[in-house]
């Protein structure tokens, strides 16, 4: 079995290849996306084992993403197909430089039907870590209960629960924000590793911005070890044996598309904690994926392997005798 478990919704992303308002672009390049698989993919790139759970719809987009988020070694036996809904997509807008806005288009789709049904099996055993997001919950009342499955069964079984918020407001609507933030608390507060953004964090906890008041109060809650980001300028970590610091973000030349940068980090935290390294480098290693993430075009493509992290923190094994 896998070292990760993760589920959620993956959608097709069509993204216009021009900059502007999409009612004048003609041109789409075909990429996928989806928090949890991107975290999946990122996970085997580092060198560990994944496996993502969802469901597609039965159709050529739903082919694609099983053929594109397997091609990167994630296992996907646990995905099936669903024969009444269709796969999601989103549509992303450059809508000016260094703007981007995404439109989806996945209301009732194959994965808002993912339910604790599709959990069963030996999914668990022999793992170490389910991650999971804040977007499934607010994909659908079935998505919802599958999250709350999940963490009861990977307790069950000893893993670990990672938990990054990945706030997206345009899912919350039909939810009401005050339950939304009720919702993403608890979630938080049964993590055994909590990944919000400093904004994120704000929200969620009455406008705190004060980076030991929000690791204080996420972990009086619950929540064990703790790393707030603050984008381009830090990210701050708090352990669960108090022990608390900094980890200043990488430097990227250039700032493509952000998207998926989370994602990206997410996968470097729970890959250095598989590894037993600190957690001051577990962050680096988060932060230095991060940064290679925003510094390429979609989601995965910067997905770094191994060497290339190593090259970019200037961290070299290569033996060159
Ligand atoms: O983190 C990036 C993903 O969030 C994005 O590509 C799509 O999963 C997605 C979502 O629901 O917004």
């Amino acid at each position: 079995n896998t070292e990760v478990i993760t589920l959620g919704e993956t959608m097709v992303i069509l993204e216009a290849t021009d900059t502007g308002p999409l009612r004048y672009t003609s041109y789409f390049q075909k990429r996928h996306g989806g928090a949890e698989s991107n975290f999946a993919i990122g996970i085997q790139k580092l060198g560990h084992t994944s496996t993502w759970v969802s469901k597609v719809g039965e159709d050529e987009l739903g082919e694609y993403l099983l053929h594109a988020i397997r091609g990167e070694g994630v296992r996907t036996e646990f995905v099936t197909t669903d024969t009444n809904a269709p796969t999601g997509l989103y549509f992303k807008e450059k809508r000016r430089p260094g703007q981007n806005n995404v439109y989806y288009y996945r209301v009732g789709s194959a994965a808002s039907r993912l339910s604790p049904d599709d959990l069963g099996g030996e999914l668990f055993s022999g793992g170490n870590v389910l991650h999971l997001t804040g977007i499934t919950p607010f994909l659908s009342e079935s998505c919802d209960q599958a999250v709350d499955h999940a963490i009861e069964k990977a307790r069950e079984q000893g893993l670990l629960v990672s938990f990054d918020p990945n706030l997206r407001f345009k899912l919350m609507t039909s939810y009401g924000e005050e339950r939304a933030r009720e919702r993403i608390r608890t979630l938080a507060a049964k993590s055994d590793l909590f990944l919000p953004g400093l904004d994120e964090a704000e929200w969620l906890y009455d406008g705190l911005r004060d980076e030991q008041r929000i690791a204080a109060r996420a972990q009086r809650d619950g929540a064990k070890d703790i790393v707030i980001k603050n984008g381009s300028s830090h990210s701050f970590y708090a352990d669960r044996y108090g022990k608390e610091g900094r980890v200043a973000s990488y430097a990227v030349e250039q700032v493509v598309d952000p998207i998926g940068a989370g994602d990206g980090f997410a996968a470097g935290v729970v890959s250095g904690w598989l590894e037993g390294a600190s957690f001051e480098e577990a962050v680096r290693l988060g932060s230095a994926v991060g940064a290679l993430v925003v510094s390429s075009p979609g989601d995965i493509e910067g997905l770094p392997t191994r060497a290339e992290v190593e090259a970019f923190t200037g961290k070299t094994t290569t033996d060159v005798s």
